[in-house]
């Protein structure tokens, strides 16, 4: 759930239960599209309008798409509940319609020291997406 009280103004609560993960942290992103028409293969780079390098939530340098990683427990259960001051829900930096996605692997937050690591942030490959609709 992604809920914002006045869009586009204020923080953006992100919050839900993810289960069925492999243990451990995966990078969290909103991409571009909400196209699942062939899985999560459609879906595009990162949110990034602002044509930025990939970085960590908190970073001035950051795709507006960068929301870090979530952790899976040993039971493979991610139980967010942060805020985004980046991310909205109407204006130039509205999500909606966009696919969130988790990854694979754990993102570096655009530290890795690599050209990867500032495009996707090396998090691997696409576990799980889906479109960010309207309740
Ligand atoms: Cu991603
Ligand atoms: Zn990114």
């Amino acid at each position: 759930m992604f809920i914002q009280h006045e869009p586009p103004v204020g923080p953006t609560i992100i919050r839900g239960n993810i289960t069925g993960l492999p243990a451990g942290r995966h990078g969290l992103h909103i991409h571009r599209s909400g196209d699942l028409r062939n899985g999560c293969e459609k879906i595009g780079p990162h949110f990034n309008p602002y044509a930025k390098t990939h970085g960590g939530p908190t970073d001035q340098n950051r795709h507006v798409g960068d929301l870090g990683n979530i952790v899976a427990d040993a039971s493979g259960v991610a139980k967010i509940n942060f805020i985004d001051n980046v991310i909205d829900l109407e204006g130039s930096h509205c999500i909606l319609g966009r696919a969130v996605v988790v990854h694979e692997k754990e993102d570096d937050l655009g530290k890795g020291g690599n050209d990867e690591s500032l495009k996707t942030g090396n998090a691997g490959g696409r576990l799980a997406c889906g479109v960010i609709g309207i309740l």
